[in-house]
């Protein structure tokens, strides 16, 4: 397997998030990715950086542009220079949002007021925008659409995109949930450019991908699958019900398999094989996987009850869907665990 590794992760760091009245230390952080890197050299996996070069670059810019808004892609990449601006003393401090446009305010407008810009691209205090936010998320992105031209040109039958920060809570003009740019659904979106016909993502984070089902909900080629925590008590709260299926030309290409907070492996591997049954009705030319760790029954900030070695079980499954296979780094906050149960996941897959 073909790993696409984002060398400049760490230029974002977030130090606090907002939570229940308090900001506390960012769960999001940068040893993530260093642990699940150390792992991969351990195996026999071929590693790469996320390509940079200057046809690249113009590429890049192309492929954000099918996935998110031009005025979101404007805010993120110059957001950090205005908020310096602002206050000299900003560079100390991450730009964390505080105000939102509640349904029925304008969102077609855009306030000259920083403040009421950021409120208008995000949808929680919890995912705070630092100096390198933008140009990690870009590599980060640059990571997916590689590993999915990999893919496509039938380098491997599989490769993983290990970036952060995360992306499968933004949508097409917003951030949120630790994500700033959809790696997940540009990676399903490349595929489709390199002559796809038909896209799976199947969301295993802990979380509801409420971004990539947004980006995709209208759409009858890229089906969205997702198995989460049950919204009703779990983030991302607004969105992730099962009876979200789609809209319009997209309707019946969405599915939502929310479970209970405390669930362990038996019951959600039911709903993997639930999930794996929809790909294959749908009849996905290529899948991809975003792969959160956060279903462990360690990790602080989650309610699943998966163990390390379940996570091999998991890759088994989908390596059993017989597909080209994109596998996108997402959440999973146990740090000392997160390296062993991802590469788990993808030895477990195979080749
Ligand atoms: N104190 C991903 O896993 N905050 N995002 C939850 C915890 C948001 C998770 C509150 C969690 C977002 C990619
Ligand atoms: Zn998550």
């Amino acid at each position: 397997m073909i790993v696409f590794h984002n060398p400049l992760h760490h230029l974002h760091q977030g130090r606090q998030e907002m939570f229940r009245g308090r900001l506390v230390p960012c769960h999001e952080t940068a040893q993530r990715l260093d642990h699940v890197l150390a792992e991969l050299r351990h195996g026999s996996f071929e590693l790469r950086h996320s390509p940079d070069d200057d046809a690249f670059a113009l590429d890049l810019n192309a492929a954000l542009a099918q996935v998110h808004t031009p005025r979101y892609l404007d805010f993120i990449e110059h957001a950090w220079a205005e908020w310096v601006a602002l206050d000299p003393a900003h560079a100390e401090l991450d730009a964390l949002p505080s105000v939102w446009p509640a349904p029925g305010m304008r969102r077609d407008l855009l306030p000259e007021n920083f403040s009421a810009r950021i409120g208008l691209f995000s949808f929680d205090a919890g995912t705070p925008l630092t100096a390198g936010s933008w140009v990690a998320a870009r590599a980060g992105a640059a990571c997916a659409i590689a590993a999915a031209r990999a893919v496509s040109l039938g380098e491997a039958r599989s490769a993983f995109a290990l970036s952060r920060p995360p992306g499968h809570h933004a949508g097409a003009d917003f951030f949120g949930g630790y994500c700033f740019l959809n790696n997940a659904a540009l990676a399903a979106q490349a595929l489709r450019n390199s002559g796809a016909q038909r896209v799976a993502v199947l969301d295993v984070d802990y979380h509801h991908g409420n971004g990539t089902q947004a980006i995709f909900y209208g759409r009858s080629d890229v089906l969205t699958v997702s198995i989460h925590g049950d919204p009703r008590t779990e983030y991302p709260f607004y969105l992730g019900h099962a009876d979200e299926r789609g809209s319009g030309a997209g309707a019946g290409f969405n599915l939502n398999l929310p479970l209970p907070r405390g669930t362990g492996f038996a019951r959600w591997r039911e709903a993997l094989h639930t999930a794996l049954d929809a790909v294959r009705t749908f009849g996905a030319d290529a899948l991809v996987v975003a792969l959160g760790v956060d279903t462990f029954e360690g990790d602080p900030i989650s309610g699943f009850r998966l163990r390390s070695d379940d996570y091999l079980t998991l890759g088994q499954y989908i390596a059993a869907a017989t597909l080209p296979t994109v596998f996108v780094f997402e959440g999973g906050y146990a740090v000392e665990a997160v390296g062993v149960n991802t590469v788990n996941v993808l030895e477990g897959f195979g080749a």
